[in-house]
Parts: structure tokens; sequence; C-alpha cells
């Protein structure tokens, strides 16, 4: 972006001179209309339309002003004459000044979130995945190989995105926490964008929403981060009696209870705009469309892939329920054997995956549901690039992709999040704009979800406030393999007595439950990246060991 800007101000810089060159430009037309036979306008207008590309309205209207005084003063031509030349400089203006206000106007910004998608995406490696259009960003920008939340649940780790700070730094470590009554004068990300005189809005889940019940409403929002929110909701929410819920023994059908944590699937003939994030997608585009003038931060948050997993029929369809396969659960809870008991402590009550008496098939049908729903997602995050190509907007649009974390889908034999474990801290991250000159490219350096906020600040020419906690990503956006010596941190809070603290550097997993009192884990990502192997207790990386606790130290504070 340094490189952006820089060409941007030194466009305008060249303007100033650019005048004086015009003047002697012309002088050298008027030579070649003598010599030629050809209106100076004729040799002037294509000279004055390549220096024109670059410039804002303002100052190619100056120049507009410029031409024919020049030409007046040199020439004492006819007043027809003059005004084909006005009117032809004229036309030249308008032809140049949509990519002219384009590059000179201040970086907008496009913030997509979903909720609970894990890296089971195609331009991740997952082959099974259909996702075009994640990949299509993902050659577009830089896709962040080893991203991680700061914890993996909901509230804060989206409190601890949208402020820049680490959960231990806001205390904010339930669900349902109240960011303003823990930091009341926080400035989150909007706020930042606010103070900035940009538009800044929000339609769906951004900060925490009880999913599905709270879609609809503001559900855990901050008031203060946006100037405009919308929560639409669609037939998922509306007609929850649809919904076919897994817990054992006679499936149930009907709004119940507990839809929030529950195995469920709906897969209805339906329109995506009939969906509650078809509807996000809309709205999003409409507020692009209504913003494209000035500069925006636009957030448009996913409620899918979480749970229940419903989706229109079609997006089931590209995942045959035959082509679905788990790992028999006996076989995956092996992998849990070595590790301390609280790293499973709210999983192991009502085996299997959560819910008593839930069968492998019906865990296979929701897994194929939550696919259908990241391709569902995927097609909404689509339509909103193409909402920003139609409107001649990627040239100067950042667009963030994210997720809050990661999520078991039957690995070990767990479901959904909140562990330590990679599958649930891992999230993808995709940074695409103008200015990043190694698009398509990945990064394998460890990154935090919480590096977003000054990443954003600092891409849009802002400067990073000193007090977050988080780093931006420049560096790596500039070349993925640069030096990085800062790991990824993140946290489990079951309850006060309850606690676990991560490392993750390029690779090391380590993490310390209790302060190390209830069990450690370490695992050897180079050999071994399902985490199969705890190797906390083996004599020969006690060195390791001892290096990775000193680092977490210092983020390790437990929460009361
Ligand atoms: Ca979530």
């Amino acid at each position: 972006m340094l490189d952006e800007l820089s060409s941007i101000h030194g466009s305008v810089f060249c303007l100033e001179l650019r005048p004086l060159l015009l003047v002697w430009v012309y002088k050298l037309a008027l030579v070649i209309q003598i010599r030629f036979d050809r209106h100076p306008v004729m040799v002037t207008a294509p000279i004055f339309f390549s220096l024109s590309k670059t410039q804002n309205h303002q100052l190619v209207f100056r120049q507009l002003i410029f031409i024919p005084t020049i030409h007046t003063n040199l020439l004492m031509t006819s007043f027809f004459s003059n005004t084909i030349f006005a009117a032809i400089a004229g036309l030249l203006v308008f032809c140049t000044s949509t990519n002219a206000a384009n590059a000179a106007k201040p970086l907008n910004i496009l913030f997509i979130a979903a909720d609970d998608l894990n890296v089971d995406i195609g331009c991740y490696g997952n082959k099974q995945m259909k996702t075009p259009n994640l990949d299509r960003l993902a050659k577009l920008g830089v896709r962040f190989d080893r991203a991680y939340c700061q914890q993996a649940l909901c509230g804060p780790s989206r409190a601890s995105v949208m402020t820049g700070l680490r959960p231990n730094t806001t205390g904010f470590v339930r669900l349902n926490d109240n960011l303003r009554k823990l930091k009341p004068d926080v400035v989150t990300l909007g706020q930042y964008f606010q103070k900035k005189n940009y538009y800044v809005g929000r339609v769906g889940k951004i900060y925490h929403y009880g999913n599905p019940t709270q879609i609809g409403s503001n559900g855990n929002d901050d008031e203060l981060t946006w100037q405009e929110r919308f929560n639409p909701a669609g037939i998922d929410r509306t007609q929850e009696e649809n919904i076919t819920r897994f817990r054992g023994p006679g499936s149930t059908k009907g709004k119940k209870n507990g839809l929030g944590i529950s195995m469920a699937v709906w897969d209805p003939v339906s329109k995506d705009e009939e969906h509650t994030d078809g509807m996000v997608a809309t709205r999003a585009i409409e507020m692009i469309e209504r913003n494209k003038h000035k500069p925006f931060f636009i957030a448009a948050g996913f409620f899918n892939p979480h749970c229940p997993y419903v989706a229109p029929k079609k997006y089931f369809d590209m995942y045959p329920l035959e082509e679905i396969t788990m790992e028999p659960l006996v076989e995956a809870r092996k992998d849990l054997d070595d590790v301390p008991a609280m790293a499973v402590q709210r999983d192991t009550k009502n085996w299997p995956y959560f819910f008593k008496d839930v069968t492998d098939e019906e865990a296979r049908k929701c897994k194929q549901a939550y696919y259908a729903c990241v391709s569902f997602v995927d097609a909404q995050v689509g339509r909103l690039l193409d909402a920003l190509e139609e409107r001649d907007l990627m040239d100067n649009t950042l667009i963030v992709f994210w997720s809050d974390h990661g999520y078991f889908l039957g690995e070990k034999g767990l479901w959904y999040k909140r562990k330590s474990f990679e599958r649930s801290m891992r999230t993808p991250v995709i940074i695409a704009g103008p200015g990043i000159k190694t698009a398509g490219q990945s990064c394998g350096q460890p990154i935090e979800l919480l590096d977003l906020y000054p990443t954003i600040v600092d891409y849009a020419g802002g400067t990073v406030p000193k007090e977050l906690d988080g780093r931006s990503l420049r560096p790596l956006l500039n070349t993925p393999t640069a030096i990085w010596d800062k790991p990824a941190i993140s946290q489990v809070f079951h309850g006060p007595k309850a606690q676990g603290f991560s490392i993750r550097t390029h690779r090391w997993r380590y993490t310390e439950w209790n302060g190390g009192k209830a069990g450690l884990e370490l695992y050897d990502h180079d050999a071994d990246p399902d985490e199969v192997r705890n190797l906390a207790k083996a004599p020969e990386h006690a060195a390791t060991i001892k290096a990775l606790s000193l680092r977490l130290k210092p983020y390790a504070t437990p929460q009361k």
C-alpha cells in the first residue's frame, strides 16, 4: 500500500509541473500544425489523456481550464475552434474522471465474516469443497495458512477482532460478556473509521449473536461501532419448525430450544435470498451501491456455516452423502488418549459428538450439511465480489475475509469448537486489495485475528494505535516469507478453574492447562499436522517446552 500511496502522491506532485509541460507540448503542436496541417488539439489530446489517468477531478479540471487559455493566448484562433477544443477536452476529462477519482479516493474496506467456518475450503487444500468464490478471492490476495483466533468461541473472538485486543486484555472471555461494561472507552475498528469520516455500516453478525435465536435482532452488538446496521432474518430463522434435529433415537423436528448448539439440518428447495445470509449479501450490495462515492467500511457478517446447518438444497446436492467420509468414532477418539482431561472436558460428557446416541450416519449428514453451508456462504461472497467489480471498485477496496474460529467435524471424535487444538483455533484469513503485489500467494507465518485491526488501519494509510495487541501484516503482504517472530496466542476459558493458554509458532503448538497444573500439550506440526501425538512428556522436548512456556508466560494470566 505504501507503494500504492506513493504512486498516487507522486502523480499529484508531477501534476504541479504539468501545466508548464503542456505549454511546451502545445507549442510543439503548433509547429506540427503548420508542418502537417493538423489541429493542435489532435496532438495535445492524446498526451493530455495519458497524463490525466491518475489525477483527481479537481486537478484535471484545473488543466481543462488551462489548455484553452494557452490556446487562446498563443494562437488567438477563432471562437469556433476554441469551442471545439474545450468540448473535446471536456469529453476527455469526463472519460478519464471515473478512473481518476478511484485512484485518488481513500481506500474502501469490505469486511466479510463467516461464523464457525474452518479451513475446509478449496483454496486451503480441501479438494472436496466447492468454493469457487473464496478461491477467486485468494487469487486476488494473500491466503494466510496459519491464522489463529484468540479464543475459539464467537463472543470473545469477535470482540478481540473488533478491538484489536486479546480476550485477556479486555476481560471479554465469556460468550455473552458486554464489551462496553468491560472497556467503556475502547475505540473499535468501526469507530476508528468513523473518525476518518468513512461510512461505517454493518449487516449480519460481526459481534456475537446467539445463532440462530438472535437472528433478526442486534444480538450482542456494539452500537457505537456503526453508523448504520441491518439485521435480516430468513426462513432459516422464521421457519425453524422445519429443521431436523438429531439427538438420538427418533430425531425430532420442530422449534426446540438449543438449536444454537445442535446437530440439525434442513435443505429446503429455496432461493438464496430467502435465507438470512442471502439477505445479508443483498443488503451489503445495497450499502456498497449507496456509498460507492465515499470511503466506506462495510461489514457483512454471515451466520453460516454455524449450526443448525440450513442452506438451499442445491448446495446439499454438491456433496452427495456417499462421498462424505468420517473416521469411525472409536478410532477417532483414540487421538485423545494422551491429552489432559481439561482439554476436552466439555466434549466427552454426552458422547458421541456432543449428543448422546447421535449415530455415525447422522453425523455424516451434519458434515454434508456443514459443507453445503460453506458453499452457500461462498456463493454470497461471490455476489459481493461481483458487486465491487460491476461498480469498478476493486481498484480501491481492501477485502478482508475471516471466520471467528475453526470447527471440528468428527476429527478426534469431536464436534464444534472451544478446544485448544489446531482444528478449532485455526481460521481462514484472506486479504486482497490494490497494491498487494503478492496476489495469489499464501503466507505460512503464524498470524492472529487481532492483527486484522492494525493491518486494515495501516493499509488505509492511518497510524496504528499504540494500545493495540496485534501487529500490521503489511510486511507479510509484501513478502509472505518475511521473517515474523510473533507467535499466535489463543486461550480457552471454561471458567475460573479451567483455563488453557496456547502458543503456536511456525512449527509448534504448546498448551498449558491451569498453568500446567492440569496438564500440558505439545505438538510438532512439521511431523504431526493432525496433533495425534502429545509430546509434552517426552524428555527430548523438555528444552522446547521450557522455551515455549517462557514465551507464553506474559499472555497467560488466568481470568477470574
Ligand atoms: Ca462462531
